[in-house]
């Protein structure tokens, strides 16, 4: 009965369409081309997590990463997170109206904007039965991080991501959330906001579509609760940066990548 419920409500929505085609045909190639970019440019597909999911790090693995020194394990986890922000900027370029703004413009909105999308996309990777994340491949809990120092932020990192987890957002819906995400035209240094607000109106259009026809108009509200948190969590990673670019100023400087310096220095 769900199922035929389902089909009416799309067969209405088709037909309401039918008379707005032009909007509609293009909201939905905008959905289907986000959808496309977010499928090609996430390091794992669901189903490959999935089959993961029983390997976790045993206690000696998770000792290997609590004995590195401080600056050992930054530099570390400050190259996987790279690897990460690299797929997602590979998305945004592929994403309709992030590609036609300018190029100074699309650096000001992936400086403020990647660390963001790829906060969201972890929840992805996360186990709520266990409360770990996919991590240099295995399964991690917030323990494993211990010697980078900064427990708060893994603990509100992960808190996070368990929550979104909770969504339960589809690949589509999270792949439309996430090019919300980038497309904020409140970030600093923009030099065509309005260029910025209109590509994100389109996309918010897209997003209200998709959770309409899904069913599940109640995430808007939940989605724009969480990017309020997102925007601490981001905060307080350039918090940590700063305070341990000062305790190693060579480190950074030349073991860091030179992307996540860009980004985030
Ligand atoms: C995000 C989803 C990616 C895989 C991935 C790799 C590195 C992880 C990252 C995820 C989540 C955030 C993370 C990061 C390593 C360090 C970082 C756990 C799971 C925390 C927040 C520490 C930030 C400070 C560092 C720069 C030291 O597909």
């Amino acid at each position: 009965l769900d199922c035929r419920i389902g089909e009416a409500q799309a067969q209405s929505l088709a037909y309401r369409g039918s008379h707005r085609r032009g909007e509609c045909n293009s909201l939905s190639e905008l959905s289907a081309s986000i959808v496309r970019s977010h499928r090609e440019t996430t390091q794992y597909r669901p189903e490959e997590l999935q089959a993961l999911r029983w390997k976790v790090f045993s206690r000696e693995e998770i000792h290997a990463y609590q004995s590195k020194s401080v600056d050992e394990m930054w530099q570390h986890c400050a190259l996987r997170l790279t690897d990460a922000v690299q797929y997602v900027v590979e998305f945004a370029k592929r994403i309709p109206g992030f590609r036609q703004l300018g190029q100074n413009d699309q650096i000001a909105l992936l400086k403020s904007g990647s660390m963001e999308v790829v906060l969201v996309r972890m929840s992805r990777m996360f186990n709520t039965e266990n409360n770990t994340v996919f991590f240099d491949g295995k399964f991690a809990g917030t323990e494993l991080f211990k010697s980078l120092a900064c427990g708060d932020l893994i603990a509100a990192v992960f808190d996070f991501a368990h929550n979104l987890c909770a969504l339960r957002l589809t690949e589509q819906q999270m792949a439309v959330f996430t090019a919300l995400v980038l497309l904020n035209a409140d970030r600093p240094c923009l030099e065509d906001r309005e260029r910025v607000q209109r590509a994100r109106r389109d996309v918010e259009l897209a997003l209200s579509h998709i959770l309409h026809r899904d069913n599940q108009e109640s995430l808007l509200h939940k989605l724009y609760q969480r990017v309020q948190v997102l925007k601490s969590l981001c905060a307080l990673h350039i918090e940590k940066l700063r305070w341990f670019r000062q305790l190693y100023p060579l480190t950074v400087h030349s073991l860091f990548p030179p992307l996540y310096k860009e980004l985030f220095g």
